[in-house]
């Protein structure tokens, strides 16, 4: 456990397989069907299969699959990667259960009870999707394009998103990796330094790491993973702002215990104790920033002791801090975050990053913030259709855009679901969800079965029966990322100093797909076909659209199988700042719509009296809800217990292991227990728990009640005023013993 491992065993334990889990614990935690024994030889496969792209979750690394007779037996990382290497994390390890899943949908299914509890009858394709093809027709003839609603995620719904956009013509799309992630990240950067950061933090040469937040260890992506361990290594100093002790606060050199929601209030002092003391990168700022006097000026009453006071934590900690950046500068890397959509305040904080970044002149060096140079792939996709006024395509969400002028690509949920509910300013009433999972991944779950229970037409495609595919009218079964052709993954070498290199590697399947599984490039052509679109279809499979991709770079799959699943090329030097590069410390186009030109500290509510703050991140064995019902996974975690502080425990009479469940102050119930984790590493005003867990749905026969769903507490929204975007952690909860409510202790 994180919590107990000193950080030097970390580090032997870290390099020496990265994340990877040992073989024989996944195998003997195994109660499925893969039964062979692991010393035989040969057994994992008398063949290996080059080609594959891990999507337990969306970083995408490089697999090989080792096969015997048509069946995948085990999955590797791809010898040949410079990016994971052969390093692959417990849930890409567990792809094998994922693929052979009995639970996993098989047959285009139709509901025949009510939305929200479904009888399913299998049907075939061919009424499947002219059942979709209908619905979403009746559905444009009443309403317009912009009456159908689409909620996607992942690689296999770039194809269909593109499709009911550019060639449907509805701009009501909604990624959950955007509005519930890191929208917030992107658009507060390209506000301040013209474009998103990614992670593009060169964590392995730096020698400062700075984290608000990012718990790495729990949240895991192999190469990220090892940049961060090699930084270690270098003997980085880490810095770590968390209200709880996560894996990475355990490995920090200086751990901030922040209140929640002030982390803007910690940066605006960082940055206010280096300008006044002449510590910033005067040459830096001169060269490459614009409204340095205007900023200054904003953020010059953040004192040390303010913020102290703000934070609750010592001055002497944040001056500390200042320090160490400004001692190391320009080698350090500020960690721009992933999720992001914490309180309704955080474009602010995300912007305070980036001008800190530029202060200590932290852009394009070693160790710094980096964007390395990958190859460029086109893409192939749907044209843009022009329906004149047929549509209103452009845009009929003016007032919309007015409302969130800085939201990232999409539109803002809320902004749907409230549009879809109300019926104002016009009614949506068809619904495509595609690898999205709305009801666990979208605050406030009571509105969104009202979004759903409105529709008129509900569309499904996903590869289980996770909670949201209970509300389909149509479900269809997607063949996995290991039974397709599609995503092409790019990029360069995990520790970019060393040497210069690039890669391409398209996923190409690793087995066949069984039952009647079929991918995204044949169901949204089928649809097409059947909206009026046959002559836009782009492409015929999506092997056809991986074979044209390679050829915009000179490649073909052929080529790619002759070099074992992946591409490598001569690279290009990441470092070196371009001449044009300009940081807006303070934003003058923010200033006219309204918002703080400079980054700038907006509070958020405080705890009610009794209730703790409901915090949640992430299980570093699940990927949010969608491994909750993969056998290796959740015997390796399969509950999620609940963090309070050791403290505020005793005085509540609660021990280490006691069975709870959890209200919130809206009088919202989880219905499902866990078990208290009591401990100091936590403040004494927020609890915490993994996201991801208490599937509601009864055909999750592994992961249904395993413990309890953060998103069934999180009713409050709290939304950030210049994207839309949905902040969730300002929720307050009590714990439930024996069906009695106890009060938290302040
Ligand atoms: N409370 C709370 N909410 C959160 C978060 C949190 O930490 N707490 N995290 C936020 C973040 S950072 C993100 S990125 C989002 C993620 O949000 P989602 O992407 O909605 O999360 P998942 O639970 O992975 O749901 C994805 C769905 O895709 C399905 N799926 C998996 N593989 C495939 C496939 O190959 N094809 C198809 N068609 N479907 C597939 C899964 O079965 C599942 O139903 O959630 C956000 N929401
Ligand atoms: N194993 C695993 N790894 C994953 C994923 C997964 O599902 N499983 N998902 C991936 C995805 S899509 C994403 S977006 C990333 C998300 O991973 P991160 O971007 O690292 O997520 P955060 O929300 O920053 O991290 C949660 C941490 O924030 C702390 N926290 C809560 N409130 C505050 C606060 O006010 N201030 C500060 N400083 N900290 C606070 C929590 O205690 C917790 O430790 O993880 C990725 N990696
Ligand atoms: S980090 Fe793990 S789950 Fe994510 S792509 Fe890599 S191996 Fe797969
Ligand atoms: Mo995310």
């Amino acid at each position: 456990m994180a919590f107990n491992l000193t950080r030097r065993k970390f580090l032997q334990t870290a390099s020496l397989a990265a994340a990877a889990v040992p073989l024989s614990k996944v195998v003997s935690a195994d109660t499925g069907v893969t039964k062979a024994p692991l010393d035989a030889k040969g057994t994992f496969g008398d063949q290996t299969v080059v080609g594959g792209i891990c999507e337990m979750c969306f970083w995408r690394c490089q697999l090989v699959g080792k096969v015997r007779d048509g069946r995948l037996m085990k999955l590797e990382g791809n010898p040949k990667s410079i990016d994971n290497g052969t390093a692959i994390c417990a849930r890409g390890n567990a792809g094998v259960k994922l693929l052979y899943d009995p639970d996993r949908l098989k047959y285009p299914l139709k509901n025949v009870g009510k939305r929200g509890a479904p009888k399913w009858k299998r049907v075939t394709w061919q009424e499947a999707l002219d059942e979709c093809g209908n619905g979403l027709n009746q559905v444009t003839k009443k309403y317009g394009a912009k009456g159908i609603a689409v909620f996607p995620h992942g690689a296999s719904a770039k194809y269909p998103m593109h499709y009911f956009e550019r060639t449907v013509g509805t701009h009501n799309v909604s990624e959950a990796s955007f509005f519930q992630c890191r929208g917030i990240r992107d658009t507060a950067y390209v506000a301040t330094i013209g474009k998103a950061p990614g992670e593009k933090v060169d964590m392995a040469n730096t020698k400062v790491l700075f984290f608000l937040g990012t718990h790495i260890g729990e949240n895991i992506h192999v190469s990220h993973v090892k940049q961060y361990v090699q930084g270690l290594q270098n003997g980085a100093k880490l810095v770590v702002a968390d209200p709880r002790f996560s894996a990475s606060a355990a490995k920090a050199d200086i751990w901030v215990q922040i209140k929640p929601g002030t982390d803007t209030a910690y940066v605006l002092a960082i940055m206010n104790y280096l300008v006044q003391n002449n510590k910033y990168d005067a040459d830096f700022v001169e060269d490459h920033t614009a409204g340095f006097d205007e900023f200054s000026e904003a953020i010059k009453e953040w004192t040390l002791e303010k913020a102290a006071a703000t934070c609750e934590i010592p001055a002497a900690q944040i001056k500390e801090v200042a320090e160490l950046l400004a001692a190391n500068a320009p080698n350090v890397a500020i960690h721009p975050g992933r999720h992001v959509s914490w309180y309704g305040n955080d474009f602010q904080r995300e912007r305070a990053l980036g001008c800190l970044t530029a202060l200590l002149g932290a852009f394009y060096v070693k160790g710094g913030w980096v964007p390395p140079k990958g190859p460029k792939v086109s893409g192939i996709s749907w044209k843009k259709h022009d329906h004149g006024n047929e549509h209103n395509l452009n845009y009929n969400h003016e007032e919309d855009e007015k409302r969130y002028p800085f939201n990232p690509p999409g539109t803002p949920t809320e902004l749907i679901r409230d549009c879809a509910i109300s019926g104002k300013p016009y009614p949506i009433k068809g619904c495509v969800v595609w690898g999205q999972n709305p009801m666990q991944t979208i605050p406030g779950q009571e509105k969104m079965k009202k979004v759903f229970q409105q529709m008129d037409f509900v569309m499904c495609v996903d590869v289980m029966p996770t909670d949201v595919t209970l509300w389909a009218d149509i479900l269809l079964p997607e063949a996995s990322y290991l039974e397709r052709y599609d995503y092409i993954k790019t990029g360069t070498q995990w520790n970019l100093a060393d040497e210069h290199q690039q890669f391409i590697a398209p996923r190409m399947p690793l087995v066949a797909p069984m039952f009647e599984r079929k991918d995204q490039v044949y169901i949204t052509n089928e649809l097409a076909k059947r909206m009026g679109h046959a002559a836009e279809i782009p492409v015929g499979s999506l092997e056809e659209m991986t074979e044209k991709s390679l050829a915009s770079v000179d490649l073909s799959i052929a080529k790619i199988k002759a070099e074992d699943g992946i591409h490598i090329q001569p690279g290009k030097d990441p470092y070196g700042l371009p001449e044009d590069f300009e940081v807006q410390l303070y934003n003058e186009d923010l200033a006219d719509a309204g918002f703080p030109g400079a980054p700038t500290y907006i509070p958020v509510p405080e705890v009610p009296k009794g209730y703790a703050r409901l915090l949640y991140g992430r299980a570093p064995v699940h990927t949010f809800n969608r491994s909750q019902n993969n056998v290796w996974l959740h015997n390796a975690m399969p509950i999620n217990p609940i963090w309070i502080n050791d403290h505020a425990a005793a005085k509540m009479g609660l021990m280490d292991g006691d069975t709870v469940s959890v209200v919130n102050s809206e009088g919202i119930a989880s219905g499902t227990t866990t078990t208290v984790k009591v401990t100091p590493g936590i403040r004494k005003d927020c609890v915490y728990m993994y996201h991801g867990y208490g599937s509601a749905s009864p055909f999750m026969t592994v992961g249904k009640n395993a413990g309890v769903d953060d998103q069934k507490l999180i009713s409050i929204l709290a939304i950030d005023p210049e994207t839309g975007c949905s902040g969730m952690r300002n929720n307050f909860v009590k714990l439930v013993k024996n069906g009695k409510v106890l009060d938290i202790p302040a």
